[in-house]
């Protein structure tokens, strides 16, 4: 093989620092916890427990052909700060979290009967969490990096305080079994999510304590627990099922205000 074409297979299936491994995994992990949803749901009737497998099997899938374009390095670029210094960046990263992380607060928010309104709040705010995360990923200034970093994070304390105060009064007036689900998924959210920050802080984006292959890591890890193990917990929650189990956003909403 010519060893142009060698070098560009090599940086397309290693990726940077030998990432590659790691964007490979995810991508595996993410298509097996697709296909287990989708084979649990298959036969799944009650249209309420249905759209909870449309959401996680929506969000395993778009985090799968994320993670495969990150392996191919398509979803790879380089940012050059103002004093020279070059960045290798996973931006499909972030086109991932912007439909991925409203989804999964769907999902916990559609389980806790959380009124239509209060998941549009925590959906905004969440979509303007990652926005700014990406600002702060692109930015050329280091000062402007950190700006749009606290910013972000700002954002994101707004969702966990969100989602801890305000979803979990409408959970608390469903059944035990939604209750319970509730509280393991939220828990799941406020562990997991919170660790993001701190490895982009520490990270290649920030301040360059872990490379990319472990920085890499770290986010498959996280991504898996947060999504797979996330969707895994709530579809085989009895929670999920129709009928007077959960209540419904409209039912709670008209009780609500
Ligand atoms: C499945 C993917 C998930 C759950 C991703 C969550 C991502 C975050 C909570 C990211 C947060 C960030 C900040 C709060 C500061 C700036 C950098 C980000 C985007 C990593």
């Amino acid at each position: 093989m010519p060893e142009t074409m060698t070098q560009a297979l090599q940086m397309s299936t290693l990726g940077v620092e030998g990432e590659g491994i790691w964007l490979a995994l995810g991508t595996i992990g993410m298509l097996l916890g697709m296909v287990y949803f989708m084979a649990k749901g298959w036969d799944v009737q009650d249209p309420e427990e249905e759209e909870f497998y449309v959401i996680t099997i929506l969000i395993a899938g778009i985090a799968a052909a994320s993670y495969l374009s990150m392996f191919f390095g398509f979803g790879l670029t380089e940012v050059e700060l103002v004093d020279g210094t070059v960045l290798d960046i996973y931006w499909a990263r972030y086109a991932d979290w912007l439909f991925t992380t409203p989804l999964l607060l769907l999902d916990i928010g559609l389980l806790a009967g959380a009124s239509r309104r209060d998941l549009a709040t925590l959906v905004t705010i969440d979509a303007f969490m990652i926005v700014t995360g990406l600002a702060a990923t692109l930015m050329k200034i280091p000062v402007a990096r950190y700006a749009f970093w606290t910013i972000s994070t700002i954002a994101m304390l707004f969702v966990l305080y969100y989602l801890v105060v305000t979803v979990g009064e409408a959970a608390a007036d469903a059944d035990e079994d939604t209750q319970s689900t509730f509280n393991v998924l939220r828990n799941i959210i406020l562990v997991a999510w919170a660790i993001y920050p701190v490895a982009w802080l520490v990270g290649t984006e920030g301040l360059g304590l872990v490379g990319l292959y472990g920085e890499t890591l770290l986010f498959m890890i996280l991504d898996l627990f947060a999504k797979i193990g996330f969707g895994f917990i709530l579809l085989r929650s009895r929670a999920i099922v129709g009928g007077d189990s959960a209540p419904t956003p409209s039912a709670e909403e008209a009780t609500a205000d």
